[in-house]
């Protein structure tokens, strides 16, 4: 076809698919009534596909649903599962729903696979555990059933699988394995299931299968670029070698192929999709001949309308490499945006002229396709109206905000006064050595909820909904000195999100109703728009925090939401260099931090839990990233006063790879993930050098078990031992707000009776 797509959210326009599943789970519905939700679901995408321009039987729609991630599907096909969920498997071997969903949740003393982020998407994947002893045989025929079920409703879709190659670049070796092992090295012995599902896929009518190969663009694998390389050609041959299959697309988007290009060009398959929006098109290559070159010239992670024309005009590029046929398609699945932009009802029709979710992306390839057979004068009224909304976006009010852009940066602004100054002044805190806090966020429960709900819909007042976000403060702030926490919190209540709230309070962004991104399994965010320059209309967070510290003669600390992490988790524009935006972003909170100070506030903590999220994937791409964000974390804070404690939360445990961005925020306290990994960073940080206040978690927030006080104080003794006392904080590894109060409180409360312990070891005074 001369259109596609490389896949479309899955979790239904009001996220059918996320109910059905936790009703599922909650035993609310039964295993045969999910599957009937699932296939109503996949049956409403095909028709609503078919309905926006791709065509019902030339293998243009794909195949794409999935219960919880792709990988995991991956896996659990090639029967990749864990040793200790084998039991899970029905006596024929396969690996049934329940059991699916059991290796991506865990149970009881069995951990679920561990997660983490797909490429330099804000999608999170399962990661697969492969050793020495995986048996691999098909053990699941999903697809194949979906491919049939399609059939019988009138359509050839096209079937869209993780590759071998990805599925084992980002697996990691099982518990099992060796010492070293790399889970590439089963890659001949996962090829033969691969090649029996593709046989079973074309026996079930599919013409077309798609192996989505993202791994071939990375540089951030174990796995290098010339590895990656010698296993695609190794996998392709052996699978474009088989007789019996579906004619093959290998996918590779998020970024160029560059000199694995060649390598798919002279691979036996029948055509190959390029991310056309985060790579160039490629140079010519051998073999391209007999195949057809799909450009991803839609923007599949951004929901710009974009520039058609130039997309256009990109295809004619690629036309021109010589290939057998081009296809218009998007860069990568359409898993990354909401579904539709019609669903939008209270956004403002000028700015939804400049959007484009998953339905319209669609129609764009629609009309792109029209363009390859017919030429550019079958379109032209197309991309001249999108032209337009382009030209009409880039000079619209707020866009280009005079008062945001006559603001001049200096050096200066993105400094403080050195470390050892800002130590001694903030010696007039008053802190114990060790000092407890918490990262921001108390449980966020069923009454919070419930009342931010009814104030949305409007049927409670603002006054009566402040009065309830204030006795939750109170209850906070009270618990926190009853605990004997020596920083405390306001716990957040009034914050939904910490970025939406942010986005909701500051000029320059939209927020969306029904906007739905699935993050992982049944869990979605809401991204916010950040479409103009970023402005503060009126202080955000300071009543809250203002009233939280007039509770207490304990330090209350600020709470505010990096630039780097607004940008992150944000759809952001797209017409100028993202640094620039997060400077907009910072210079708001950096006069949030003033209004702060003023208040009495001299404790603010700036989070930036994705700072190493948003790191790309090429190494050239590295260094320039982390300049912009960390300058933008250091602009955001570089006003605040000697005697002002700057603190910042990162949310992961893999220090190393940032630890030098991390020195260079210069924040005088990070908070970071340690209790998973029982404090192995902390070897890191000392390593490292790192001199500024440093608390590494004790305890995982990420699971409901309450620590014992042996446990903390255990943790508590390793980071003493390598990290000099006076450096170190005792805090959480993350916010509570996914907690009951129950375990918090426990665990809080044990966390100060182990610190108690330690600081009397270590001869300080409490
Ligand atoms: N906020 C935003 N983006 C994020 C996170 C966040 N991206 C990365 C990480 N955190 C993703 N983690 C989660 C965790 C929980 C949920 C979503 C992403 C979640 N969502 C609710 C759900 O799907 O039911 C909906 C929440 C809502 O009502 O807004 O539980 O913290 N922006
Ligand atoms: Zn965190």
């Amino acid at each position: 076809p001369e259109g596609t797509i490389l896949g479309y959210p899955r979790i239904g326009r009001r996220r059918e698919l996320k109910k059905a599943v936790e009703a599922f789970w909650a035993g609310r519905i039964d295993e045969q009534e999910l599957e009937r939700t699932a296939a109503e679901l996949r049956a409403a995408t095909r028709e609503r596909l078919a309905a926006l321009g791709l065509g019902r039987d030339d293998s243009a729609i794909p195949e794409s649903f999935s219960f919880y991630d792709q990988v995991l599907d991956a896996a659990v096909t090639v029967g990749a599962i864990p040793s200790r969920f084998e039991h899970l498997r029905a006596a024929d071997g396969t690996v049934g729903l329940p059991a699916y969903f059991t290796i991506a949740r865990g149970e009881r003393e069995r951990a679920p696979l561990e997660m983490t982020k797909w490429f330099d998407s804000n999608y999170h994947y399962l990661v697969p555990e492969i050793g020495p002893e995986t048996v691999f045989s098909l053990s699941s025929d999903r697809l194949v059933r979906e491919v049939a079920e399609a059939a019988a409703a009138g359509f050839t879709t096209r079937p869209v699988v993780v590759g071998p190659v990805t599925l084992l670049a980002l697996a990691k070796a099982s518990d099992d394995a060796p010492e070293g092992f790399d889970p590439l090295s089963r890659l001949d012995d996962v090829l033969p299931v691969y090649r029996e599902l593709l046989a079973r896929l074309r026996a079930a009518g599919a013409t077309w299968v798609q192996l989505d190969e993202p791994a071939l663009v990375s540089e951030s694998l174990p796995a290098d670029t010339a590895a990656l390389a010698t296993a695609a050609e190794r996998a392709l041959a052996v699978l474009g070698g088989a007789e019996d299959r579906p004619s093959i697309l290998v996918a590779a988007p998020y970024a160029a192929l560059d000199a694995v290009f060649p390598v798919l060009a002279a691979a036996p398959v029948e055509a190959i999709a390029v991310d056309l929006v985060r790579g160039a098109v490629p140079s010519v290559a051998e073999g391209l001949a007999d195949k057809t070159l799909v450009g991803g010239v839609i923007d599949g992670h951004n929901i710009w309308r974009g520039d058609l024309a130039a997309a256009f005009a990109t295809l004619e590029r690629l036309r021109d490499l010589g290939a057998a046929a081009v296809s218009a398609s998007t860069s990568t699945s359409l898993l990354h945006v909401p579904h539709d932009v019609a669903d939008e009802t209270s956004l403002d029709p000028r700015l939804v002229s400049w959007l484009a979710f998953a339905d319209q992306k669609v129609q764009q390839v629609g009309v792109l396709a029209r363009g390859l057979s017919h030429g550019p004068e079958a379109i032209a009224a197309e991309l001249d109206e999108a032209s337009a909304a382009l030209r009409d976006r880039l000079d619209a009010p707020g866009v280009r905000d005079g008062a945001v852009r006559e603001r001049a940066l200096v050096d200066a602004d993105f400094s403080r006064v050195s470390y050892e100054e800002r130590e001694s002044a903030q010696e007039a805190l008053g802190l114990p050595v060790l000092p407890l806090t918490t990262i921001g966020s108390f449980p966020q429960t069923a009454d919070i909820r419930r009342a931010r709900a009814r104030f949305t819909r409007g049927e409670i007042p603002r006054d009566d909904y402040d009065d309830f976000l204030r006795r939750e403060i109170a209850a906070v702030v009270s618990l926190q000195e009853d605990l004997g926490l020596d920083v405390l919190v306001h716990g957040e209540p009034e914050r939904n999100d910490m970025v939406q709230y942010f986005a909701e309070n500051l000029d320059g962004f939209a927020v969306t109703e029904h906007g739905w991104v699935q993050s992982y399994g049944s869990r979605a965010t809401r991204p916010s728009i950040l479409w103009g320059d970023v402005s503060r209309a009126a202080p955000i967070t300071v009543d809250w925090s203002g009233y939280a510290q007039s509770l207490t003669a304990k330090h209350l600390k600020g709470m505010l939401t990096g630039p780097v992490t607004i940008l992150a988790w944000s759809f952001v524009r797209d017409d100028q260099p993202l640094g620039e935006t997060a400077n907009q972003v910072a210079l708001a909170l950096r006069e949030e931090i003033a209004d702060l100070e003023a208040a009495g506030i001299a404790v603010i903590q700036v989070d930036e839990p994705a700072l190493r999220e948003l790191l790309p994937l090429k190494k050239a791409d590295q260094p320039s990233y982390l300049d912009w964000s960390v300058a933008s974390f250091r602009l955001a804070t570089g006003g605040a006063a000697p005697g002002t404690q700057v603190h910042t939360h990162l949310c992961y445990s893999e220090f190393g790879v940032v630890i030098d961005a991390i020195r260079a925020l210069d924040a005088d306290v990070t908070s970071i993930e340690a209790a998973r990994s029982r404090m192995e960073v902390v070897a890191d940080i000392a390593e490292a050098g790192f001199d500024h206040g440093i608390g590494p978690g004790v305890y995982d927030i990420h699971s409901p078990r309450v620590p014992a006080v042996e446990e903390v104080e255990s943790l508590l003794r390793r980071a003493v031992e390598e990290i000099p006392t006076r450096q170190l904080w005792v805090n959480p590894d993350c916010g509570l707000k996914t907690r009951g109060y129950e375990e918090t409180t426990a665990s809080l409360r044990n966390i100060v009776e182990a610190t108690r312990r330690v600081r009397a070891e270590v001869g300080a005074s409490v």
